[in-house]
């Protein structure tokens, strides 16, 4: 069923209403960019649910490393990575970390970011991340919050290649995308583009508008790399290597992502 274009609209205005809730219930952890020291030579591998609570609390810690990560998602009834994360850890829990480099996994968020923050900025895990009872039940009305978007599963077809998506996660428009990505169960990498100077604060056309509709210099291995891409700095911006396209725009990623991969 054709559903008409300005219900459509609210529909979205509605989720991202819901979505920015969210990220202020979790005081908009996963949004500034603390710097890295120490880089993985190979990319991460994270099996996750979007709508979880323990792995939301990975994610945002991700965005706050500067880490890129390559999402295997596995909601609930998921068939397509859901047992191998099961095979690795010998438990059902998620997250389960997976670093490519050394063989070496870790499951629980709580061992998952003792684990991040030592090796990938040498310090302690900061307060506002460190999984105490605040942060677990912040994160899990979070997920209330969301109405479980991104939870379970639903059919559809495999990419032959792992999709491409810049976000940084407390963006409201970017986890919409993320929990439709979860949810058909494709894989992506996720690159995360945290906040690191006062402009980039700033909405993406206000941006532009101060600064005679060029995008403002930029500080950060994702922002430049998106701005020497596109020529603009905005999230979300997903690539489909298997179809070839490029594209911004919360509600018409997620429109592509239905009528391609939604079975
Ligand atoms: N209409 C766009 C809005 C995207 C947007 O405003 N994204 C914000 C993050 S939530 C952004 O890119 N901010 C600029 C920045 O982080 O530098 C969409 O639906 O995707």
């Amino acid at each position: 069923m054709k559903i008409p274009r300005r219900l459509a609209k609210l529909g979205h205005t509605l989720q991202v209403m819901t979505s920015t809730t969210a990220s202020s219930i979790r005081f908009w952890s996963g949004t500034q960019v603390h710097s890295t020291q120490v880089s993985p030579a190979r990319r991460l591998e994270l099996y996750d649910n979007e709508s979880d609570p323990e792995c939301r609390l990975v994610r945002e810690a991700l965005t706050e490393l500067d880490l890129d990560v390559l999402i295997y998602p596995c909601p609930l009834h998921g068939q397509r990575f859901r047992p191998r994360a099961l095979e690795i850890s010998g438990q059902p829990g998620l997250p389960v970390l997976v670093e490519p480099d050394t063989g070496h996994w870790i499951s629980g968020s709580s061992k998952i970011l003792e684990y991040l923050f030592s090796n990938y900025a040498q310090c302690q895990i900061p307060l506002h991340l460190r999984p105490g009872l605040l942060q677990k039940l912040s994160s899990r009305l979070s997920t209330t919050v969301r109405h479980n978007h991104g939870r379970s599963a639903r059919p559809s077809a495999t990419p032959g290649r792992p999709l491409t998506l810049f976000s940084f996660e407390s963006s409201p428009f970017s986890r919409l995308v993320r929990e439709v990505l979860c949810e058909l169960e494709l894989p992506y990498e996720l690159k995360n583009l945290g906040k690191t100077r006062r402009t980039d604060y700033l909405l993406p056309g206000v941006r532009r508008l101060l600064n005679q509709g060029e995008e403002f210099a930029m500080l950060g291995r994702n922002r430049n790399l998106l701005k020497r891409k596109t020529g603009k700095v905005q999230v979300p911006y997903l690539i489909d290597p298997n179809t070839g396209i490029a594209m911004f725009e919360s509600a018409q990623i997620n429109a592509y992502l239905e009528s391609t991969y939604a079975l």
